[in-house]
């Protein structure tokens, strides 16, 4: 135990946590793969569009400590798949995760081998995403970013290959409804 107690604080004017130490931007160039939409001759400038940002606090990577994280996804969409997450399951299947909204409305997708749900991602709704779980967050919401905290494991890991591997059952579209999942 290695760990003291300490504060953070979810930021809302900026959307970050406050007290993280480690900040990521995620820009389309780095998960169009993960996209429907197939072009090799995209533009510079829509590639270089940043997606998502994630504020984290980080701690010792052992086992009882817990990481927390704010996760900001901008609104848009790809050729009309909304903007999201890249995606993934955790290294160690067991460890489990809550997200609790903050701003916005999103959709959490979450799959366990051919098991697919999903749950609404709106402010004060908490999910469990039990483990086993792979999880990606979509913002649905084409006019406001979706703004959400995570608490989970920190000894959890991040496996991204695993929803190359066996990928989300269902994309998010943006539609005159408002959005519409399709099938792969
Ligand atoms: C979240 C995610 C965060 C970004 O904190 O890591 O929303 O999504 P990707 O990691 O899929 O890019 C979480 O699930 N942590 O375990
Ligand atoms: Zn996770």
């Amino acid at each position: 135990m290695t760990q003291l107690p300490f504060v953070t604080r979810i930021d809302t004017a900026n959307h970050t946590l406050e007290g993280a130490d480690n900040f990521s931007e995620t820009r389309l160039k780095d998960m169009r793969s993960l996209y429907s939409y197939r072009n090799s001759n995209e533009d510079d400038a829509t590639l270089e569009t940043i997606v998502y940002r994630v504020s984290r606090k980080d701690v010792p990577t052992e086992p009882g400590e817990l990481l927390q994280c704010i996760t900001e996804i901008l609104p848009g969409d790809y050729h009309g798949e909304f903007f999201m997450t890249k995606g993934h399951g955790h290294k160690q299947r067991e460890c489990t995760e809550i997200y609790l909204g903050i701003a916005g409305y999103g959709l959490v997708l979450m799959q366990n081998e051919n098991e697919f749900r999903f749950e609404e991602l709106l402010p004060g709704r908490a999910i469990y995403i039990p483990g086993g779980w792979n999880h990606r967050t979509v913002n649905i919401d084409p006019q406001q970013y979706l703004l959400f905290y995570s608490i989970w494991p920190a000894n959890s890991g991040y496996d991204y290959e695993a929803v190359i591997k066996n990928p989300f059952q269902y994309r998010v579209f943006r539609d005159t409804q408002g959005y519409r999942f399709e099938e792969r």
